[in-house]
């Protein structure tokens, strides 16, 4: 008996320990509404200062020039913040979608691919690579987004009825023309950040393990790598950040957002988004001179990399062990992946050969064509996302008072954001719909545990 007693205890211990500490040893155990904004437990006495300033370029507001603050000018021309932090509030996530049909709001922002010819993409030409709706002092915008909603009603197999908002964006005082059809508009909200920085570390010899372009399995689930190269890490060519892994490093990342969500050029983003049509705007691109210093960058660089992944809550929790269970039964973990461990990396021990605790496999997968990108008449064009980390989910509710999911925000809460799954994961949604209400429920609660 004493003996039986052991092996159970050192099992649960043993299951605790990862469970815990989804973020390695750096995980944090705060659970307010602050718990994403904290640095990883451990954090270096020499980075925790540039952390701070980081976060200080993360948060307060950037300034038109010329100004009195000319560390944070250059906002604009055109823009669609001031700050990371009017989109990443409180380094989590942004509502995106507003409760009734209207204006969106500033923390989804719409990204245009142009089509040249049926296999060939550029950026928009008198819209470039976004939209920002707001310019500075006579600068004109270039529009604003609007969207309306579509009733999608379904059923689970018991019978208890739900209902999807489908979201039809609408494009309105456009200054530039109006989009025709041969532009795919891809929405976006602002992720949640923690643990950036462990995904910046993990290889990507890691992440191409679980790659199965041609489903030889023949499970229903491909998945494939979006290749990008990097500017900054010549070794590194999977994709991981943003909605659809178009960015393979954080630095990259980061001053891509300077670039095209607030306007500031730096050495990797060096001209603003300024198409040749927009005459104001083009006419304020200076060339020879670039507006974020470098050591800004690498400051908030290091704030991102260092912010923390928080502790699940409640790990050996019964309801939420069985929700665990369902979430492999159905084969939510073929795409998101629990766990990883990051890469060597002798300068920073808290990003080294960490086990972490994602539930991603940051791969591109088809999700079906109700989550595409399509053109002004809604013609279809690009179908594959990224599986996204899960882990923070469970305190979006906290810190940012919404729960809403996917990569528009159009998922009120976690039931919606797994019915929202089609194409390769449509096997998974359908076990879903057929679960017992007990199940379902328990799937939920284990999601709000990560
Ligand atoms: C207008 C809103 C907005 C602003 C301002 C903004 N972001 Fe973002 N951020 C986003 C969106 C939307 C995404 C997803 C991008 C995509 O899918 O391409 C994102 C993604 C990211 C990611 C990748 C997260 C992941 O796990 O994939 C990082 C890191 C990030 N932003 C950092 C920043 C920093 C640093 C700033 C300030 C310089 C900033 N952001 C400003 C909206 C914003
Ligand atoms: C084929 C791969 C795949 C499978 C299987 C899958 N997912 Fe996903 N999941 C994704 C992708 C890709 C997205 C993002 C889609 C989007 O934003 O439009 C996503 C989004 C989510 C989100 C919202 C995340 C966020 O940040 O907003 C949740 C929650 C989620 N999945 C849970 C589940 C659960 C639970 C299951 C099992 C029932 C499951 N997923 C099965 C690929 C998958
Ligand atoms: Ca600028
Ligand atoms: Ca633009
Ligand atoms: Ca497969």
């Amino acid at each position: 008996m004493k003996y039986f007693l052991l092996i159970l205890f050192f099992s649960v211990e043993a299951s605790m320990a990862s469970a815990h500490l989804p973020g390695g040893k750096g995980t944090s155990y705060d659970f307010s509404p602050l718990a994403f904004s904290h640095p990883m437990v451990g954090t270096p006495r020499s980075q925790r200062r540039n952390f701070q300033v980081g976060n200080s370029f993360f948060r307060n507001p950037w300034v038109e020039t010329p100004s009195s603050t000319p560390l944070r000018d250059g906002l604009g021309p055109v823009y669609n913040a001031v700050s990371c932090a009017a989109c990443h509030i409180r380094d989590g996530r942004g509502p995106g979608l507003p409760d009734k049909a209207g204006k969106v709001l500033t923390s989804l922002l719409f990204r245009f691919k142009y089509m040249k010819s049926f296999t060939s993409f550029t950026d928009h030409p008198s819209y470039g690579g976004q939209l920002q709706p707001q310019g500075t002092s006579n600068i004109p915008s270039e529009g604003e987004a609007h969207v309306s909603f579509i009733d999608i009603k379904g059923k689970f197999a018991d019978g208890e009825e739900y209902l999807l908002k489908k979201p039809i964006y609408k494009f309105v005082k456009l200054n530039f023309g109006v989009l025709d059809n041969k532009t795919s508009v891809s929405p976006r909200v602002a992720p949640h950040l923690v643990g950036v920085g462990l995904i910046d570390s993990i290889s990507d010899k890691s992440i191409l393990e679980y790659v199965d372009k041609d489903d030889a399995n023949k499970d229903g689930i491909s998945g494939r790598p979006n290749i990008v190269k990097s500017k900054v890490n010549l070794s590194r060519l999977v994709g991981r950040f943003g909605w659809r892994a178009e960015k393979s490093t954080l630095k990259e990342q980061n001053a891509a957002a300077f670039n095209g969500d607030i306007g500031i050029t730096s050495v990797l983003n060096p001209v603003e988004d300024c198409p040749a049509v927009q005459d104001d705007c083009h006419s304020q691109i200076d060339e020879g001179h670039v507006e974020l210093e470098e050591r800004t960058l690498d400051r908030v660089t290091t704030y991102t990399k260092f912010l923390a992944v928080p502790a699940r809550r409640n790990p050996t929790g019964l309801r939420i062990l069985n929700g665990e269970k369902v979430f492999k039964k159905i084969n939510c973990q073929s795409c998101h992946r629990p766990k990883f461990t990051t890469e060597f990396n002798g300068d920073q021990p808290l990003l080294s050969e960490q086990e972490i605790y994602p539930y991603s496999d940051f791969l591109l997968h088809d999700m079906g064509e109700e989550l595409a990108d399509v053109n002004d008449l809604g013609v279809e064009f690009f179908r594959e996302w990224k599986t996204p980390p899960l882990w923070g989910l469970g305190l979006v509710g906290v810190v940012n008072k919404h729960q809403r999911l996917m990569h528009d925000g159009r998922a009120r809460n976690f039931k919606e954001a797994i019915l929202w799954h089609g194409g390769e994961a449509k096997n998974s949604r359908d076990m879903f719909i057929n679960l017992s209400k007990k199940d379902r429920e328990d799937l939920v609660e284990f999601l709000k545990d990560l």
